[in-house]
């Protein structure tokens, strides 16, 4: 691995995208974010990557449920929940996968959405489909060709489905694993876990120091895809987008950690407004 093409992530190297608002900018200045999942018993994979999206600064954010949607987020009413079929795909970043569910209607909403002229987040379910089905590889790696953002978030069973391999063997090389699935599917990618792996298809990688045991909880991956999404809305590349959501994600465990609440019992849902401030502390 050459030193030239690697790097600990740190915030100097996403430094130019942290600018302070416009003091004339409104929430259209900030982009949408559209968060497709949540199928039945999953409503929360969802729930927590909108509100990770709209506390990491995205302008509007909404939410396409596969299962019937609520009325409203009791907990974040400013969330426009939505049925998954009416999003409006083109004029968002779209994050697929969280609490999704692998049935023929997130089947659909994922050819939709790989297929949308938008910036676009892969997690969960959405790898799952697409491992389970070889096709759907050129229309993710079309999408670069495109001009097109995309970043993919898998943890290492997510990553073992998509290369076809073992968890065991994913991990026993990370960096290789992480560049591996760069270059299949021609996108950044995440490769989850203690160290996060961050590769992209030119042979870049970006390995991630913060974060602790703590995030091993479910629904702290929902909350990363949401942070990628709202970073993507405001205007940052695949590249940046990708090492500062690790980054900022780890450290908000991190300083929760430092406040004495966890790693035991550190929940996804707290995490959110630690990102927040995270970030307007940087
Ligand atoms: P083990 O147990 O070690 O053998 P799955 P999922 C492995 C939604 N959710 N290192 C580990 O395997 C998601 O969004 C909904 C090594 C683990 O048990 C998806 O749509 C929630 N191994 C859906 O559920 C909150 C690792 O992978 C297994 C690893 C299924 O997603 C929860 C789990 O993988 C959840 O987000 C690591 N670092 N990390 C909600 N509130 O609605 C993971 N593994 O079987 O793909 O299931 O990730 O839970
Ligand atoms: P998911 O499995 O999709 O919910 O994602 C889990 C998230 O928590 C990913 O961002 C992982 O990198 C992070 N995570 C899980 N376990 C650890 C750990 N032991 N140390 C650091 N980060 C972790
Ligand atoms: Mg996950």
């Amino acid at each position: 691995l050459s030193a030239a093409h690697s790097w600990l992530s740190s915030p100097a190297l996403f430094q130019q995208y942290l600018q302070p608002r416009a003091r004339n900018s409104n929430k259209g200045s900030y982009g949408n974010v559209a968060i497709i999942g949540g199928a039945h018993g999953m409503a929360g994979a969802a729930i927590l990557a909108a509100r990770a999206a709209a506390k990491s600064g995205a302008g509007k954010v909404m939410i396409g449920f596969l299962d019937q949607p609520p009325a409203y987020d009791n907990h974040q009413p400013e969330l426009m929940c939505h049925h998954a079929e009416d999003i409006p795909l083109l004029t968002a970043s779209l994050v697929v996968g969280p609490g999704l569910g692998t049935d023929q209607a997130a089947h659909t909403l994922l050819i939709n959405t790989l297929t949308a002229h938008s910036p676009l987040v892969l997690d969960a379910d959405a790898l799952n489909l697409i491992a389970a089905e070889p096709a759907l590889l050129q229309l993710v790696a079309q999408r670069r060709h495109s001009a097109l953002y995309t970043i993919m978030t898998p943890h290492p069973l997510e990553a073992a489905r998509l290369l076809n391999s073992s968890v065991t063997e994913c991990q026993a090389d990370r960096l290789s694993a992480a560049r591996a699935l760069a270059q299949r599917y021609n996108a950044i990618v995440v490769l989850k876990g203690a160290g996060s792996i961050i590769a992209h298809p030119d042979g870049r990688i970006a390995v991630n120091p913060t974060g602790n045991p703590g995030l091993a909880t479910a629904g702290s991956g929902d909350v990363l895809a949401g942070i990628c999404g709202a970073l993507l809305a405001q205007g940052w590349d695949d590249w940046h987008a990708a090492i500062a959501a690790v980054w900022l994600h780890g450290s908000a465990a991190d300083s929760l950690v430092s406040q004495g609440f966890g790693p035991i019992g550190l929940t996804a849902s707290e995490l959110i407004p630690a990102v927040r401030s995270v970030l307007n502390e940087l």
